[in-house]
């Protein structure tokens, strides 16, 4: 009994204390439904600012009062914000975690509160699985498949690749990757030369590429593969300044399927996006409400993921809302 109250307190505090520096918990309208807790990474990006808008939206239209908490891209301020949701009696909590690891502890406790976690977008790696009911998201092994497959047909399977990372140990990274190289173990004729970070982020993947073509040349890579649209608009940057031609000189392939890639595809500077749409409110709800209802739902809840090219980048232009 001690125990739990001196943790409720220093989750409370904690709670505050990190509001104080950056964590945000956004309180949301007064609503009388059941209070959900979201756990965001980061609200800055605008496929992430996408992401919260329709959760929110989605939230209103059923009723829930939806608290968000913005982790500002740092795991222990996403820890302090679930303790924080916790403290505040959340009747479920939905986590969309930066990197996998890490979790069990704090999962476990809310756990033990009796909460049930939803896992959106990217998932962890946990000891006991039982700590999250389901996870709605993507499936970024398809989205790698997808990427190196439209790269195959596009190159007749003859490519060197360079690879520009997301943020290490998130599960879009992770995944992004292995989809993307099993692909490649029956194309004999395609390899990726060079793989590197961009924690998709812009500049820290044109960085990136500008020292690899700095160091290796400009005749040793044919496509650049980027884990995100945002690092694809740096590495367009990173080949002009080259003097190489992005589109057409070396083939640009991305993941997201936002408004900027679209238009950069229908401009010609990046050749296809493999889709991954974070307007996944309505599957989350769905599923909020079933588990709250006391229903089955099942262990994974797929969004599905499209491959825009010239083929089709224009005429899905109109309405794509990140
Ligand atoms: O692709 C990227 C964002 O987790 C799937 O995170 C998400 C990824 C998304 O930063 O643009």
């Amino acid at each position: 009994m001690k125990g739990k109250f001196l943790s409720l307190l220093s989750a409370l505090v904690l709670g505050a204390a990190v509001t104080g520096c950056g964590d945000a918990i956004s309180p949301g309208p007064a609503v009388d439904g059941p209070l959900i807790g979201f756990s965001q990474i980061e609200t800055a990006s605008s496929w992430r600012a996408a992401m919260v808008e329709d959760i929110e939206a989605e939230a209103r239209r059923r009723g829930f009062e939806l608290r968000v908490s913005d982790a500002q891209g740092r795991q222990e301020y996403q820890i302090s914000g679930l303790r924080s949701f916790v403290a505040q009696g959340a009747d479920l909590i939905v986590l969309t975690p930066t990197v996998e690891s890490g979790w069990d502890e704090v999962l476990q406790e809310v756990k033990d509160a009796g909460i049930p976690v939803v896992l959106a977008d990217r998932l962890v790696d946990v000891e006991d699985d039982s700590l999250y009911v389901t996870a709605v998201g993507s499936d970024f092994h398809e989205e790698g498949r997808l990427a190196a497959e439209w790269i195959a047909e596009r190159t007749g399977g003859e490519a060197r690749i360079i690879e520009l990372r997301g943020s290490e140990g998130s599960t879009p990274a992770l995944l992004r990757n292995a989809g993307f190289v099993e692909f490649l173990e029956d194309q004999p004729g395609m390899e990726i030369v060079a793989s590197e970070p961009g924690y998709f982020n812009p500049s820290a993947a044109r960085e990136a590429l500008e020292e690899l073509i700095e160091n290796f040349g400009e005749d040793t890579f044919d496509a650049v593969y980027a884990h995100n649209d945002s690092m694809a608009m740096g590495a367009i940057e990173a080949l002009r300044t080259a003097g190489m031609n992005p589109g057409r000189d070396i083939l640009v392939v991305s993941i997201d399927g936002s408004r900027d890639a679209l238009e950069a595809i229908v401009q010609g500077a990046l050749n296809c996006s493999v889709e991954s749409n974070p307007v996944i409110g309505a599957q989350l709800f769905d599923t909020i409400e079933s588990i709250l209802a006391g229903e089955d739902v099942p262990r994974r809840v797929v969004i599905e993921s499209r491959v825009f090219d010239e083929t089709n980048a224009l005429e899905a232009l109109p309405g794509r809302r990140y």
